[in-house]
């Protein structure tokens, strides 16, 4: 299955993921075929594959200006090192007891908990993640981490966890974004709905991201996905199946990056400077 294809049916899924891969996968082309019109029109597709995914264009953009397996490799250390510098910074956030809430998969999420299990005690709250599941994928892999107790709930169980122990409260939840722009935090559909809901609460809601993720595109394109994901067809029922969603900065208490965790002035005034 090509990589188009595989990053359609969410085989390659959250957003750091797609960019490593499209990395890859492009220094494999080139490899092959140069670095001429045909690479640049499979950057043009890698980009399409994913509207949402601003690191992906980001780092394709990058690596236009300067066309070579050097910067092909620069651009991979720089995507491994960000992760390590963030998981170190998040970690900090987990306290020991304590329960953080997370939201479909985050490459970064996953490793801010990992990093902060190696020396605390504590519980992870994971929704489902309607249409397609991706929560799932989030409690297997944290099920093979000792020191964390790990929850499923649905989509529709979450508020509950900010508002009612019978669940486990969460003291803080955590998610990864697919874009930081100055409108807010490009996510997982579901992701504003929870960011309202801890509002609400008081419960402090952060997202980790690298700055790979600052978006600034004019336009945001919302990838609708396939209506099937959600129903098979009704007669007289339009399906739309939005597959991320924008939470204004109000709702959100910091961005952990790979530059420390930032508050949302700070991301807002880097965003302006180009
Ligand atoms: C995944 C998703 C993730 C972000 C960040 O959606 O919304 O929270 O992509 O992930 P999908 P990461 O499953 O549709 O790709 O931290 O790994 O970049």
């Amino acid at each position: 299955m090509d990589i188009f294809t595989r990053i359609k049916n969410l085989e390659i899924q959250g957003a750091i993921n797609i960019a490593e891969h499209s990395l890859i996968y492009l220094k494999g082309f080139a490899k092959k075929n140069g670095f001429g019109h045909k690479f640049d029109l499979e950057c043009d597709r890698l980009i399409a594959a994913r509207p949402t995914g601003v690191a992906l264009y980001n780092v394709i953009r990058e690596l236009r200006r300067d066309k070579s397996f050097r910067k092909i490799d620069e651009l991979l250390n720089k995507i491994k090192n960000n992760k390590e510098k963030i998981s170190n910074y998040g970690e900090k956030l987990i306290k020991n007891n304590s329960t953080v809430q997370t939201h479909c998969h985050s490459s970064n999420v996953m490793d801010i908990i990992k990093k902060a299990a190696e020396n605390k005690k504590f519980t992870v709250i994971a929704d489902v993640t309607e249409p397609m599941h991706q929560g799932i994928k989030t409690v297997k892999e944290l099920s093979e981490i000792k020191n964390i107790e790990v929850i499923l709930v649905t989509d529709d169980a979450a508020g509950l966890a900010l508002s009612h122990p019978c669940i486990s409260m969460s003291d803080i939840l955590i998610l990864g974004a697919d874009a930081i722009r100055k409108d807010g935090i490009v996510n997982k559909i579901g992701t504003y709905l929870l960011a309202v809901a801890a509002k609400e609460r008081g419960i402090p809601f952060y997202i980790a991201a690298s700055t790979l993720k600052y978006d600034r595109r004019r336009r945001l394109v919302i990838e609708m996905r396939k209506p099937s994901e959600v129903h098979r067809k009704i007669k007289g029922v339009k399906i739309l199946n939005p597959a991320f969603d924008v939470t204004p900065w109000k709702f959100i208490n910091g961005v952990i990056t790979e530059d420390g965790t930032k508050k949302p002035e700070q991301v807002l005034r880097e965003l302006k400077q180009v």
